[in-house]
């Protein structure tokens, strides 16, 4: 639906009212800072009509629930940050307050979308399936004053205006990675980043479970590879590992969230780790040292080893059998020590192993230059040009495009000179460069269709905590959930721009440790 001018104009006006309402403190209380609907919503929704009217939440309100998850992840949202009893029953019945609902939905919604009505009642939450419940509920939290995300109870009013929201992602696959080898992070900061993620309707996380630096997955018929491999990062320190356990904890908490998860082996380079934990992976018989610079490029498998392919077999087949999610991701980027010749070989044999393993191959784009792989593949795009012929060969022969260009969607990319963490090898990112550009009219010869969505990678060479995660994620994070989700009739910079200051006091409400970008103008006191 489109947006008329006028309309728009007001929205900017009543945009700018509820950031000014929003500095004057918890107390003030103002209705029409709510007025500000539809137009505070990260990623922009398909369309968007607001009414005119209000609807406050009485402290008695109740919700109503098809889907039990989901009711409790919203009634736990707002019970904290309102202090109301509101009561979830889940299944059929009379309609809550709040209602979320498996029948009437559009069929257009798909199985992600979701259409919201705010009305004089109450807020109905409609969707095909269960998935489009939960993004709905975000949306609805996004229209909601940004303390509702506060862990302690907090002074209403809270008041959202009327309208009706219909809205579906553009891409199928909108990803977030985060690199486990560099620095090790426990499954509560992961999941801690799973939460955040979801705010902005990432459906799938990807995490690099190994690389020189480290291996993090514990392995049962190769042991050594996360107690040895894993005891060290980047630095020195004392690493880490996930058990079987843990990895599995994290793919339920992730699919609580309606996220699938897609574990990384790199290989053949990116390897030391394994190279190190036992001398027969290595071609002359004898274990490197564990590694914990920075450097790329210098370690490969042996390609010619043909218990080689046995190790990758059980690795891959115990990563499958914990793995629900249709990936299993095998790298393949900067084999800087792998012969061209090798690396098709290598490429090539550990396409099969997946498949025979029942997943799809999903790997950095490298591995188009290895052929095309099987059908159902996922190559990302993680260079800073805008032409990549092999992929682009891949991508006329069937293979799915996910877009991560260094230079818009790498996370780990410092924002300007000034940034304390963070690279600047692909460039400086800051929140308008990351949203700069259209996933699927970016690369030459690759068109819109072949692209399934994009993926915003954090590579932890210089991140160590929770606070360097987010630091470095928002806001551009959202920018790039904005690309995979909205329409691109929706990319406006300078909308975009007033969109995500409205996330601000969110962060401040939820302890996020974002970047204060000066390119946004942040309601003050977030
Ligand atoms: C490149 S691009 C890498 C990673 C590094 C990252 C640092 C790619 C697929 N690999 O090994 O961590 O740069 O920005």
């Amino acid at each position: 639906m489109a947006r008329s001018g006028p309309r728009r104009l007001l929205v900017v006006v009543l945009t700018a009212l509820g950031l000014v309402c929003a500095g004057l403190g918890a107390g003030a209380g103002r209705a029409t800072a709510a007025s500000a609907f539809p137009d505070t919503v990260v990623p922009a929704p398909v369309s968007e009509t607001a009414d005119g009217t209000t609807f406050t939440l009485p402290s008695g309100a109740t919700v109503t629930s098809d889907d039990a998850d989901t009711g409790g992840y919203l009634a736990g949202i707002l019970r904290a940050s309102t202090g109301y009893a509101l009561p979830l029953t889940v299944g059929a019945g009379t309609p809550g307050t709040i209602a979320l609902s498996l029948s009437g939905a559009p069929a257009s919604v798909g199985p992600e979308g979701y259409r919201l009505t705010v009305g004089g009642a109450g807020v109905l939450i409609q969707a095909q399936q269960a998935a489009g419940l939960f993004h709905g509920v975000q949306t609805l939290l996004q229209l909601l004053p940004g303390k509702v995300m506060s862990p302690t109870v907090q002074p209403g009013p809270w008041t959202l205006a009327g309208g009706t929201i219909l809205d579906y992602p553009r891409f199928g696959y909108r990803g977030a990675m985060l690199d486990l080898a560099r620095h090790f992070f426990t499954v509560a900061q992961v999941e801690r980043y799973i939460d955040e993620l979801a705010l902005y309707k990432i459906n799938y996380l990807h995490l690099h479970l190994s690389d020189d630096q480290g291996w993090r997955i514990a392995i049962n018929s190769w042991p050594n590879l996360a107690a040895y491999g894993g005891s060290t990062e980047v630095g020195g320190g004392a690493g880490g590992y996930w058990t079987q356990a843990d990895y599995s904890a994290v793919v339920a908490y992730a699919a609580s969230r309606f996220m699938t998860v897609v574990p990384e082996i790199d290989m053949p380079g990116h390897t030391n780790a394994a190279l190190a934990s036992y001398a027969q992976l290595n071609c002359d018989g004898t274990a490197p040292g564990l590694y914990t610079g920075t450097n790329v490029g210098f370690s490969s498998l042996c390609v010619s080893l043909p218990l080689t392919y046995t190790f990758v077999d059980q690795v891959l087949g115990e990563l499958a059998a914990l793995t629900p999610g249709p990936y299993l991701h095998i790298g393949g980027d900067e084999a800087g020590s792998t012969s061209a010749s090798d690396y098709t070989t290598f490429v090539g044999k550990v396409e099969q192993l997946v498949t025979a393993h029942g997943k799809s191959v999903m790997g950095w784009h490298d591995i188009a230059n290895a052929g095309t792989p099987p059908a159902g593949a996922l190559a990302q795009f993680w260079d800073t040009t805008t032409s990549a012929p092999n992929l682009a060969a891949a991508a006329a022969n069937g293979t799915k495009v996910v877009m991560s260009p260094a230079n818009h969607a790498y996370l780990d990319m410092k924002y300007n000179h000034r940034t304390k963490l963070g690279q600047t090898w692909a460039g400086l990112v800051d929140v308008n460069t990351a949203y700069a550009w259209d996933p699927g009219d970016y690369l030459t010869g690759v068109t819109g269709s072949e692209v399934a969505g994009v993926e915003g990678p954090l590579w932890t060479e210089t991140i160590v905590t929770s606070a360097d995660i987010d630091y470095m994620a928002f806001p551009r994070l959202p920018a790039l959930a904005e690309l995979g989700w909205s329409p691109w009739s929706t990319h406006d910079q300078t909308a975009f721009d007033a969109r995500l200051g409205a996330q601000g006091p969110r962060w401040k409400a939820m302890g996020v440790n974002y970047y204060h970008s000066t390119q946004i103008a942040w309601p003050a006191g977030s």
